[in-house]
């Protein structure tokens, strides 16, 4: 799928990069572009909110978040890829995460499931966000 590479920096300090592709390759792109971009998580239900305008405002209607779980078999212990620690706040979906397939070890939110969380397959392509700390 093509780049997009769109940013968007909300004030002085903090900026978001845009691009598209599976969880892994949205990983590796934040990764890459920056020591201190992360890929977004949701800690709070303040920032789940902004970062869904943000997404509608660049007119993305599904993005992933870096939450991800290893393993199958109905363990979901999810946790934040880069910074390993277990999540402190969740917003699943009803019946959500259900391990629809073996590979639904990702998280993806998405306007028609109202921004709640899904466990998706990983190599499915959807938006990813990097988050970018300039003062940090
Ligand atoms: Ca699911």
């Amino acid at each position: 799928m093509e780049r997009l590479d769109k940013r968007f920096c909300k004030n002085q300090t903090t900026c978001y990069i845009y691009g598209s592709g599976t969880w892994q390759e949205g990983l590796k792109f934040c990764d890459a572009l920056h020591p201190n971009a992360i890929m977004i998580q949701e800690q709070s239900e303040d920032e789940g909110k902004q970062h869904k305008h943000e997404s509608v405002g660049a007119g993305y209607v599904a993005y992933w978040i870096a939450a991800i779980c290893e393993g199958s078999g109905g363990l979901y212990d999810f946790y934040w890829a880069q910074s390993k620690r277990q999540l402190t706040f969740k917003r699943w979906r009803a019946n959500q995460p259900d391990q629809d397939s073996a590979a639904s070890n990702c998280v993806l939110v998405s306007k028609i499931e109202d921004w709640e969380w899904d466990d998706t397959d990983c190599s499915l392509e959807a938006m990813y966000m990097c988050s970018l700390n300039k003062m940090a």
